[in-house]
């Protein structure tokens, strides 16, 4: 019993000094950066998205980043520390690419995880558009640097986890390479189609978001425009940004929802069990906020009614989408 209490006082006074330090924003920036040079974490550059997952299967959980330039695997020594394992991992590029959304997935069951990375624009300093120089390069009529609209969009990567610590770009081959090219920002994997095999969508900003259906043979196809989730409402430049995966109306089928910039609602589409969607903001009390630029991620979570709701990043946007439940949003099946 006395240990029992030991523990309570113990776990009492770990919250109360959690309780009383300031969030690591405010905390001083000396301290800040030294946690993470202790950690091999310390990196400058232009970092954009971040995945974790164990992609060696030894039981600890590794790190990826996109940056403009060059993505970094982090590989976690399960002491507290990583190791930066981007050479010998294969995932060094001569080209400079702007990685923008990334996820692990085994896209061909194996039990190694593979990895997926979208790239946003093709950007290079010494050929960037004046302000203005371009019709793309104004928004409201004001002259600004020109983006996406104005610069080259991309194509993205799929990397094979090859079982031994190394990964081989497969983009090609797997059909990744081929759709029309497009300014990508968040990705996610999941089984859209309830087949048992990971599928993967891409929100992309000012073009048509992409959704890869597996072939179960080591392919994609890429079928957005089809199944319903590559445009909003018939706009083909639709700022796509954050994405929410989700089963919102608990019908076993996972749902979409994704953020947009300034003057775009967010958008929900709803899966049909078989991978089409419909789109369901307007019918769901969704398309009523377009003052904000949406979060780079949406997420779900669970209220004490039961119900998922899903809001997007406070980061950029604080609108809380409440009004997202069952009641409201789920449209009778067809
Ligand atoms: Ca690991
Ligand atoms: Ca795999
Ligand atoms: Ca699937």
């Amino acid at each position: 019993m006395a240990g029992y209490f030991r523990a309570v006082r113990h776990e009492a006074r770990r919250r109360s000094r959690r309780r009383h330090q300031p969030p690591l924003s405010q905390q001083p920036r000396r301290h800040f950066l030294g946690r993470y040079e202790k950690a091999g974490l310390a990196r400058s550059g232009w970092a954009y998205a971040a995945t974790a997952a164990d992609y060696n299967n030894d039981g600890h959980e590794d790190l990826f980043i996109t940056y403009w330039g060059q993505n970094v695997l982090y590989r976690n020594n399960g002491d507290g520390t990583f190791t930066d394992v981007t050479r010998e991992a294969g995932l060094a590029s001569s080209r400079t690419r702007w990685g923008a959304g990334c996820c692990f997935l085994d896209y061909d069951r194996d039990g190694h995880l593979d990895l997926f990375v979208s790239n946003y624009v093709d950007f290079r300093f010494d050929d960037v558009p004046k302000p203005g120089e371009k019709g793309t390069c104004n928004w409201k009529g004001v002259p600004v640097h020109c983006g996406p609209m104005g610069l080259k969009p991309c194509s993205h990567l799929l990397y094979r986890n090859m079982g031994d610590g190394t990964f081989k770009d497969v983009s090609d081959s797997a059909g990744i390479a081929g759709p029309p090219q497009t300014y990508g920002m968040t990705v996610a994997a999941a089984d859209f189609d309830n087949d048992g095999w990971p599928d993967i969508y891409v929100a992309c900003d000012s073009t048509n978001s992409l959704l890869y259906m597996n072939n179960r043979d080591g392919t994609f196809r890429e079928e957005g425009l089809e199944r319903g989730c590559a445009f909003e409402r018939g706009r083909d430049d639709a700022g796509g940004m954050g994405l929410g995966i989700g089963d919102f109306n608990l019908d076993g089928s996972l749902d979409i929802f994704k953020t947009h910039f300034a003057d775009d609602t967010s958008i929900l589409y709803r899966n049909d069990g078989k991978g089409f969607f419909e789109d369901l903001t307007i019918r769901s009390g969704l398309a009523v906020e377009t003052r904000f630029v949406g979060g780079a991620a949406g997420s779900w979570t669970w209220t004490t009614t039961g119900c998922p709701t899903c809001s997007s990043s406070p980061a950029m946007s604080t609108r809380s989408w409440r009004r997202a439940s069952p009641a409201t949003a789920t449209a009778p099946r067809a």
